[in-house]
């Protein structure tokens, strides 16, 4: 049961406006009415602070639509009593320099000076750069601040400082040593760069180091210590079918690596999250209370989406049992899921296959087909697909059952971004049919309605019902003179003629259906 209780607290001159929130399940905040991106913990007054950005994208909108940082606040993590300041700053409020709308994945540590210093990767309003992301530093006598620039010259990093470059320059991870020796790493798009900062925690000292030995990382680096071992979290991706990290080109894993030392080497060690609800995945790992505990970013609150995330916390445990040690994968609690009721749609009891199988493009994810989403504004991984530079006039999708299933109707949600008719990148299929495994052929079925194309709604058809193992929709593609568009889905539903309850029975792992 999700508990979200809200109340405005008034804001005094020095603390920003709050409300109180109970979490009992993650997301933290999970009714929708406040999305939070990008968390970075950090422990302070015995208290467990989270700076998170707040995603602020219409449900339509594929865009990091993000204008000021917020902070959620406890001393008691399991009892799920949250303080959320919902706007504690924006880019330009703090940097004269800066312009406003990309409050990007930020960090608050405290200085050797016990005050707390915001590492803030936003836009520069004029510069010349190419990628105008840039990170600055603000510094507080509190985490909840009234904040102020700590180098009011402008960022400390950007495609021109400290020394020029041409990556973006976004999510800083910063790190006090015990020696109270500070190092900062930032980086994304693969690219991962760290640098000594002087104890006035903005000056670079040396040149950065560039890091490749971290396999798949692609952004969100997250730099901590433990019993002397250096670790670095970061969002990884290498894609493919047997990837220990995710299967999908635009999903992430949370993986990790040690170093003996704060700038390396950097051994990777594994994956620690697996891919979540969002396609970004952002982690931020800290010991509280003596508990570990990791904390990410999911699509799963009320209304949630790749540009709506919220931020989750879930407990890390260790592995000492090796040097160093490791983190055991986390295990992603979710807000419980509705009780299963009897229902036509009992694709998500099959497994999923396709003509283009195990050689589907990376950017697509087969198991979206049968996951209950659609899509308002999909991206790659929220779909089937089969685009490639050289299409083939036909493709298939196809759903096994691990015992036979009657089936009476199916509906299909196609996705395209050429119209009717394109010879050329993903267009809705000229025609397609469905057919069943029935004693070792397959026979198409026999339709009572027509089969439909249309984009923007599911296309339904019913037939003679059919008993089966396997049920395949066998697409033709649009276009012609040896020039196809490829084909999408984004939703495959089968319906049985009355509702039924999906039971684990029904589950298979084997996708092949000429054995039938
Ligand atoms: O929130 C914007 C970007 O999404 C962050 O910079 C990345 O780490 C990803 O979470």
């Amino acid at each position: 049961m999700i508990g979200l209780i809200g109340w405005a607290c008034a804001s005094s001159a020095q603390q920003p406006a709050s409300r109180q929130v109970q979490a009992h399940v993650n997301p933290i905040m999970a009714d929708g009415q406040y999305y939070s991106a990008d968390p970075a913990p950090l422990v302070a007054d015995g208290r467990l602070y989270i700076l998170a950005g707040r995603d602020e994208a219409a449900p339509d909108v594929n865009d990091f639509v993000m204008k000021e940082w917020q902070l959620l606040v406890t001393d008691d993590v399991a009892g799920g009593r949250w303080t959320h300041y919902p706007a504690i700053l924006k880019p330009e409020q703090v940097f004269a320099w800066a312009a406003p709308g990309r409050a990007y994945a930020g960090q608050i540590v405290q200085g050797p000076d016990r005050r707390y210093y915001l590492y803030a990767p936003v836009e520069e309003r004029d510069s010349t750069n190419p990628d105008r992301f840039a990170i600055g530093v603000a510094v507080a006598d509190s985490p909840l601040g009234p904040w102020r620039d700590a180098h009011r010259q402008g960022p400390i990093v950007s495609q021109s400082l400290p020394e020029r470059n041409d990556i973006q320059n976004i999510d800083p991870t910063v790190m006090v040593d015990d020696d109270g020796r500070v190092y900062l790493y930032w980086g994304t798009f693969g690219k991962l760069r760290g640098i000594e900062l002087a104890a006035d925690m903005r000056t670079p000292i040396g040149h950065a180091v560039q890091v490749s030995t971290l396999d798949g990382f692609f952004e969100a680096p997250w730099l901590f210590k433990r019993n002397g071992t250096y670790y670095m979290a970061y969002a990884g991706n290498n894609a493919g079918p047997d990837s220990p990290c995710t299967p999908a080109r635009y999903h992430a894993c949370i993986a990790y690596g040690t170093a003996p030392s704060p700038l390396g080497p950097w051994t990777y060690r594994g994956v620690v999250l697996d891919p979540v609800s969002s396609t970004t995945s952002h982690p931020g790992i800290i010991a509280f209370g003596g508990q570990w505990y990791m904390i990410y970013h999911t699509a799963d609150a009320r209304g949630g989406g790749h540009f709506r995330r919220s931020v989750a916390i879930d407990m890390l445990e260790w592995d000492d049992s090796v040097r160093p040690a490791r983190m055991r994968k986390v295990v992603q609690t979710h807000p419980p899921r509705p009780a299963l009721k009897p229902q036509r749609n009992i694709a998500a009891a099959a497994q999923a296959s396709a003509s283009n199988s195990p050689d589907i493009p990376t950017q697509y994810w087969i198991k979206a087909l049968n996951d209950g989403i659609v899509r308002a504004n999909p991206l790659p991984p929220d779909m089937w697909g089969s685009w490639t530079p050289h299409n083939p006039a036909r493709q298939w999708i196809q759903y096994r059952w691990g015992r036979p299933v009657t089936l009476d109707a199916s509906r299909i949600t196609f996705f395209a971004d050429q119209p009717a008719g394109a010879s050329q990148g993903v267009a809705p299929p000229a025609r397609w049919h469905l057919e069943y495994r029935d004693d070792g052929r397959w026979q198409p079925v026999l339709p009572i309605s027509a089969y439909g194309v249309a984009l923007g709604a599911a296309n339904t058809v019913t037939f003679r019902p059919v008993t089966t193992r396997c049920l395949r929709a066998v697409l033709d593609a649009s276009g012609g003179a040896s020039q196809y568009a490829a084909v999408a889905v984004q939703e495959w539903e089968a319906l049985a003629p009355q509702p039924v309850l999906l039971a684990p029975a029904t589950m298979s792992s084997d996708t092949r259906c000429d054995l039938d």
